[in-house]
């Protein structure tokens, strides 16, 4: 299969280097203009990284169906070789979260081997007790960390563990828990007693938790459970988390809330306490959509990362949420799709550190509600393409990705070397 050399990327390079010196010069002489260096945020911009989910490079689905893209990964494998084209072209991604029991191997030291030689490594391990899976004893059916029954919640227990334990292996230091745990009728299960299941099981795998891990709870408004979910808004995961103990800490999906909750908020309450502990990125309009970073409501994300810029700035270094996406893709390509929402995530990033804050916060004391806004929005306004793709070219990434990728041939290469998997099936991932 074609490889994303350096010595392509260059050669694809070289064709728009001109315009692209053009562009950025004009950007930082306004950067500059404002007070601005724009050194530091170059610098700023090339230090940022997002993790790609393993399953996001698979072709998603919905309950409805799924259709099938050409060369699709067949294994873990195969996702750590489309995760590396995806940073080799972005130099935004160098870690992957995998997901457990979907990349299972046998061997963990040589899982970890491959990553490294495509210059990956791993993030977060993710727990999967929301489906039953081939064999297995006892099923997740009617809840897995909260059933009734302790058999399955020490089955449940169990998993994540393992799940502990592979990530050790992988050099890992988060456990994410997203259980699919919840009722679809009122009054079908205990919304008191569940929890306190919840909190005695996510107990039983904190205490087996390292002391340099975190563990990332995932709270999610509704599905599959659709009259109630057992951790269902932030002000649940944060109850948990605060319960446990220092290791917990919450994990905002941006697709889990109710469409007109405030997450930007959240994110800073959450901020504020040490309590945040991670991201998935992804868009939505409805639901739980899984739609590609930005792509629906870009000012969102930016209001997110300048909440982010906040906190960072009044809580230091010690400041560090884990950054991954969590996507679906239906009708696109999911190389290019993750890396469009990681391009579109760092612009994010590097709109909230154009924000001055000192005037901000004088706009704000004095109670200067326009000006306080038009500060804010500064950033969002300023169109930072040429700041973040100098970032990406000094990194030997590509001045454009998708250009690159496309020219490259490397999905049609994988569709001749990945012979494609049953069709017709539904899935949500
Ligand atoms: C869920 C949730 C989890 C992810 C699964 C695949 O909706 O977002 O993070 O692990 O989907
Ligand atoms: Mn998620
Ligand atoms: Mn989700």
């Amino acid at each position: 299969m074609s490889a994303m050399t350096t010595d392509f990327i260059a050669d694809q390079n070289r064709a728009r280097l001109a315009d692209h010196r053009e562009d950025f010069d004009a950007l930082a002489r306004k950067l500059a203009r404002r007070g601005l260096d724009p050194e530091t945020l170059v610098k700023e911009a090339m230090a940022f990284a997002v993790a790609i989910p393993s399953w996001g490079v698979g072709t998603g689905g919905t309950r409805f169906a799924r259709f099938p893209g050409p060369g699709e990964p067949r294994n873990v494998f195969d996702k750590l070789a489309d995760c590396g084209v995806i940073n080799a072209l972005t130099r935004l991604t160098p870690t992957v979260s995998p997901h457990f029991p979907w990349d299972k191997v046998k061997d963990y030291a040589e899982l970890r081997e491959a990553a490294k030689s495509l210059g990956l490594a791993f993030d977060a391990v993710n727990s999967n007790t929301f489906q039953d899976q081939a064999g297995q004893p006892l099923s997740y059916k009617f809840g897995s960390l909260t059933h009734t029954d302790k058999a399955v919640r020490e089955q449940a227990i169990a998993h994540n563990i393992e799940c502990v334990e592979i990530g050790r292996a992988l050099g890992s230091k988060a456990l994410t828990v997203w259980i699919g745990d919840g009722s679809n009728f009122a009054g079908q299960s205990s919304l008191t007693r569940a929890f306190d299941r919840y909190l005695e099981s996510t107990a039983a795998i904190y205490r087996a938790l390292p002391d340099d891990w975190r563990m990332l709870l995932e709270h999610k408004l509704f599905e599959p459970a659709f009259y109630s979910t057992v951790i269902s808004d932030w002000g649940s995961s944060c109850l948990a988390a605060q319960h446990l103990g220092p290791k917990a800490q919450c994990l905002v999906d941006l697709g889990h809330h109710a469409p007109t909750v405030n997450i930007e908020q959240i994110v800073a309450r959450l901020a504020r306490f040490g309590k945040l502990g991670g991201f998935h990125f992804n868009d939505s309009k409805y639901g739980d959509d899984d739609l590609d970073a930005a792509s629906v409501s870009p000012f969102r994300l930016y209001l997110v990362f300048h909440e982010l810029a906040e906190a960072t700035r009044s809580i230091g270094s010690s400041f560090a949420p884990a950054y991954m996406i969590d996507q679906s893709h239906n009708v696109t390509d999911p190389i290019e799709s993750l890396m469009q929402s990681a391009i579109e995530i760092a612009r994010a990033h590097a709109q909230a550190r154009l924000v001055d804050a000192e005037a901000l916060a004088a706009a704000q004391e004095a109670n200067d509600a326009l000006t306080a806004h038009r500060l804010l929005k500064a950033g969002f306004l300023t169109d930072v393409s040429p700041l973040i793709a100098e970032a990406r070219l000094r990194a030997g990434g590509a001045l454009d990705p998708i250009a690159t990728y496309r020219a490259s041939g490397y999905r049609a290469a994988a569709a001749r070397e990945r012979p494609a998997v049953a069709a017709g099936s539904a899935g949500i991932v």
